[in-house]
């Protein structure tokens, strides 16, 4: 854990007692802070209380006597409703922070040759794989590397500060709207496309929360932006018109002047005079599709910026064995293949799956976000059938129906797999993909993404144990 000394003697009061708050409140007790902590859920309070926190009610409390509220990332302090901490916060005029603004005062406090590098990532979508990735290839190449942030440890959660120790930090636009002083070494910024509009109110509102990753950057640091959209474009113009640090630009889809890129699927690196063949990203059974090719050209860029080589870099690139519920291979019953990428809770993200694979059964749905399919009818040739399952099931079929894609209300997920398999084997495409990308949040049925595929999971587990068991009988037939 890392100690947050830079609060000692304040008080602070920390709302929020999920991952983020729990660990913000012990480095702060720990740094020597007065803390109050609570949350609007007893068995919150209770679960905190037990590893130490130290439980004050903030309903009562003078707030006047806060130096700063340390409010969690899921609790707004706008939209859709400001909720009552922010607001006691607001008129006392106290200033309201996340874990990852303590942790960069901790970075501030030491003498520059003695910082850890910080590497930090967001986008609306591929922050986790690439925060992953950038980890397993510092790991692989033997450095210290720290993985934290949005990708579910809060970041004082993480080994102590040291000279040399690398942080990779996923940040969402809910802590980038409350960081003020992090100065990245090197930030990434992957792509910004309509999602949390629900909390930012509208895309300049969410766009600017994101821009926080680059605060406080001098020309010593780096700057790596997704220019495979309209919007990372634009902002990487900006940025070159300062002309403040280095800028480079990434793509997965198209050759770049300057910059790291992937065509069809190679990587290469034109970052220096020349340009130069990296590696094929097709060895990367954990990064199929254009998406993951920009994903691996960032952590290319950002590694190679750090100084770390070529060979060790493409090595890394190469053994990545990707994350859980992003695209995450299954397993298959004879020729169908399965694909849980729950983690996928916008359009944008399930059109980077709906990209990657032919002859998709497609289970989505859930909690909806978006009205319509936008700019993803161009993949709608690649979905054999829909299955639609959560709030959003007549929606989207009403949607589906206009462009004439085969589909079916399965309403649950157990349902869904069913049929979907079912289907897959009596049609005899090549290389069937049923493919769970649902282009929704999941509170609707579950209690997040993860709950989600790992429903996903054991569905499609059962029939596998099913699959084998009856071959096995057959086999066992044949012989007697
Ligand atoms: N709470 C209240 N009242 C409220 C709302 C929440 O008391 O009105 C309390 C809850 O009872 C709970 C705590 O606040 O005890 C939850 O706080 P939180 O929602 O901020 O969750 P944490 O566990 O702290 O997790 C947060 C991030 N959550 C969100 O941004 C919603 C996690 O990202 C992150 O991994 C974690 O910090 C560690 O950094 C998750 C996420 O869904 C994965 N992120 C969004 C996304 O990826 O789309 C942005």
């Amino acid at each position: 854990m890392i100690e947050a000394g830079s609060y000692k003697g304040q008080t602070l009061a920390v709302f929020g007692l999920g991952r983020t708050g729990i660990t913000a409140a012990l480095s702060l007790q720990k740094g020597g802070a007065e803390v109050w902590a609570w949350d609007d859920r007893e068995e919150g309070r209770r679960l905190a209380k037990e590893k130490g926190v130290h439980i004050r009610d903030l309903r009562d409390a003078d707030w006047s006597n806060f130096d700063a509220c340390v409010l969690s990332p899921g609790v707004p302090d706008y939209l859709p409703e400001v909720h009552w901490s922010a607001a006691k916060a607001k008129a006392a005029e106290v200033p309201i922070i996340c874990d990852i603004e303590i942790f960069a005062k901790e970075i501030a406090a030491r003498a520059p040759d003695n910082r850890p590098k910080i590497i930090a990532i967001t986008g609306t979508n591929g922050k986790s794989t690439t925060t992953a990735l950038i980890g397993h290839i510092l790991k692989s190449c033997g450095k210290d590397a720290q993985i934290g942030g949005n990708i579910g440890r809060g970041v004082l959660d993480l080994d102590a500060m040291h000279a040399g120790i690398y942080y990779v930090l996923e940040l969402s636009s809910y802590q980038l709207e409350r960081t003020y002083s992090l100065k990245a070494d090197v930030a990434i910024f992957l792509n910004l496309t309509p999602d949390h509009l629900e909390r930012h109110g509208d895309m300049s509102r969410y766009e600017l929360a994101k821009r926080h990753i680059f605060k406080n950057q001098t020309k010593e640091d780096t700057v790596i932006i997704g220019v495979d959209n309209d919007t990372g474009r634009r902002i990487c113009t900006e940025l070159k018109a300062k002309n403040g640090r280095a800028i480079i630009p990434i793509s997965g889809r198209k050759s770049l002047g300057f910059g790291a890129f992937a065509l069809k699927g190679k990587l290469y690196c034109a970052m220096e005079k020349t340009c130069r063949f990296i590696g094929d990203l097709a060895q990367a059974k954990a990064l199929e599709g254009e998406h993951n090719s920009q994903n691996a050209a960032a952590a290319y860029a950002a590694l190679k910026s750090l100084g770390l080589s070529q060979e060790a870099i493409s090595k890394g690139i190469l053994t990545f064995p990707g994350l859980a519920h992003r695209m995450e291979p299954m397993g298959a019953v004879g020729p169908v293949r399965y694909v849980n990428d729950s983690k996928a809770t916008n359009m944008e993200a399930a059109a980077r799956a709906l990209s990657s694979y032919e002859n998709i059964y497609w289970i989505a749905g859930g909690q909806s976000k978006s009205e319509n399919f936008g700019d993803i009818t161009h993949l709608f040739p690649n979905i054999k059938r829909a299955y639609l399952i959560g709030e959003a099931a007549t929606e989207f079929k009403n949607n589906l129906d206009k462009h004439k894609v085969s589909c079916k209300i399965s309403n649950t997920i157990e349902m869904a797999v069913l049929c979907a398999t079912r289907d897959a084997i009596n049609s005899k495409h090549p290389h069937p993909v049923i493919l769970l990308s649902p282009a929704c949040a999941s509170f609707d049925q579950f209690k997040d993404f993860e709950v989600r595929g790992d429903a996903f999971r054991a569905e499609v587990q059962k029939l596998i144990t099913l699959f084998h068991q009856e071959k096995e009988r057959r086999h066992a037939g044949e012989c007697a």
